[in-house]
């Protein structure tokens, strides 16, 4: 259930002196500009709006084991890496096995939104399986949305199935926009009966990924694009990228990292290719937000990867929870009213947060001022800052000033107190951690033991800590913006005292 506000001040007593600040607000979507039927479109989708995933629940459906590529970032004994974090092996389901899973993951997870298929392999080369899939759900489940994401080579030959289905969100992995660089990045493309290779695969590929859409975004459909940043192969290239799908009509650009461990067998990964870091993939995103034509590309940050057979939140994936023994055990019934019940509790919070960010004066959208910071603020959703800083899994970074914040990247670290010996076991992985950090001028938690609160201000960082959930501030935009204040503020003075 979703707790209902009542606003309590910012800055819990924990909170260091000199930070003082009592706001309260919440993160307006990034969708400015959109009309109301594609506002409402995305409105509760957890990857096309960003604030959507502080509060709404995807899953994916892992029926589509096959694929008709190889890229160089995959390797198929793990899962799809466009859409899937490489770890462990999907089981694959039969299309009834997946209506079974939708009934009993949205019995437990009300807050569900979107159904999506994403894996393990390409949807639309397993696309009987896909289809029938979307079928049972959109029979039994009118009210989740339809998700798919592909790597569009069988897309233009099918976008009119997607149509009639309600698929309204569709995702193209698209890495290149020049063959010769496309070349680099796919061992074949199987094709017509042949199994084709270097520049002439990856024209191909490009043929089908532009025409499917072109023919998606005729027929009304949201695309996304995800593009994998490699660097030295693609990273310079993908602002072409990004210029094309928007000129094309593509909804929201995701520039998500390569993953290469070696570990995981890949070619990339075997031959020492390297991921980004998250300075440079922040970098990337902001050269991608090209403005050419109206508006700017939106630029998707808060991607997690996830794997195809995901289940939950967004960065708290909750696959494990609902094994197969016990979604094919037992028949849950389907209780769309309790889902519109919990919907509705979610919109009446986040319209009550807008109107008090727009109280305060905050806003989340528009030009960046000129004078911005990095915040880090721990936060598992819902607005809240609820996450100790040895306990936090990712820090999400918002560029902050008075009056203003955007988020703008989501950094994924080693959690790295057990909770057993105190918030000190690992100095290693504090380390690493406060050099993740170092960028940012303020670090806003829940709570922070004396020794990282310590290792963040060597650093020169702001460290605010606001209490646990229950007495937390309800909008961690605020938090960012008071953030700003105090970084800023201090150093303007000291600028004052110099002239
Ligand atoms: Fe799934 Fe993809 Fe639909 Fe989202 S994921 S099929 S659009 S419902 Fe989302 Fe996961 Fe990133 Fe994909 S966070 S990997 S972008
Ligand atoms: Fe792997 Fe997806 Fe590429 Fe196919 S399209 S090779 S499943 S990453």
């Amino acid at each position: 259930m979703i707790r209902s506000l009542p606003l309590m001040p910012l800055l819990a007593p924990t909170a260091p002196a000199g930070a003082g600040c009592a706001r309260k607000g919440s993160c307006g979507l990034p969708s400015t500009g959109l009309d109301e039927a594609t506002r409402a479109r995305v409105a509760t989708h957890p990857c096309y709006n960003q604030d959507a995933h502080q509060y709404y629940a995807r899953m994916h459906l892992a029926v589509a084991p096959g694929c008709n590529v190889q890229c160089n970032y995959c390797n198929r004994k793990f899962d799809c890496v466009n859409e899937s974090r490489p770890g462990v092996t999907s089981r694959v389901l039969t299309p009834q096995e997946a209506l079974a899973k939708v009934a009993y993951v949205a019995a437990k997870v009300p807050q569900l939104s979107v159904v999506g298929i994403a894996g393990p392999g390409d949807p639309l080369a397993n696309a009987k399986r896909t289809f029938h899939t979307f079928e049972l759900i959109a029979r039994d489940f009118p009210d989740l949305r339809l998700c798919l994401s592909t790597n569009g080579l069988r897309l233009p030959e099918n976008v009119d199935r997607i149509v009639n289905l309600g698929i309204d969100h569709v995702t193209i992995t698209m890495n290149h926009v020049d063959p010769q660089v496309g070349a680099g990045i796919y061992a074949w493309v199987a094709h017509d009966g042949r199994k084709l290779t270097g520049v002439e695969a990856a024209q191909v590929l490009l043929d089908h990924q532009i025409a499917g859409l072109r023919a998606l975004v005729a027929a009304g459909v949201l695309v996304k694009i995800n593009s994998v940043m490699i660097p030295g192969i693609n990273d310079t290239h993908l602002q072409e990228v990004a210029r094309l799908v928007k000129a094309e009509g593509a909804f929201v650009h995701n520039v998500l990292p390569l993953i290469s461990e070696p570990e995981h067998g890949t070619q990339f990964g075997l031959t020492g290719q390297r991921g980004p870091t998250a300075r440079e993939l922040k970098d990337l995103q902001d050269t991608c937000e090209v403005s050419d034509g109206p508006g700017l590309m939106q630029i998707m940050r808060h991607c997690r990867q996830c794997r195809a057979d995901a289940v939950g939140m967004l960065g708290a994936d909750e696959g494990e929870s609902f094994p197969p023994e016990l979604y094919l055990a037992q028949g849950v019934a389907n209780e769309p009213e309790q889902r519109q019940g919990v919907r509705a509790e979610i919109e009446q919070r986040r319209a009550e947060l807008a109107v008090l960010r727009d109280e305060r004066g905050i806003a989340t959208d528009g030009a960046k001022p000129e004078d911005v910071v990095l915040v880090a603020v721990a936060s598992t959703g819902g607005g809240r800052v609820n996450q100790h800083f040895g306990r936090a899994e990712e820090f999400w970074i918002y560029e902050a000033a008075p009056g203003w914040a955007r988020f703008v990247q989501v950094r994924n670290v080693r959690r790295f107190c057990s909770g057993l010996l105190g918030c000190d076991d690992d100095p290693s992985a504090l380390g690493k951690l406060v050099e993740m950090l170092s960028d940012c001028a303020a670090v806003i938690t829940a709570d922070t033991g004396p020794r990282p609160r310590e290792a963040l201000e060597e650093a020169g960082i702001c460290c605010i800590t606001v209490g646990d959930e229950a007495e937390g501030p309800d909008s961690v935009v605020e938090v960012a913006v008071e953030a700003a204040g105090v970084a800023l503020v201090p150093a303007a003075a000291v600028m004052a005292g110099v002239a």
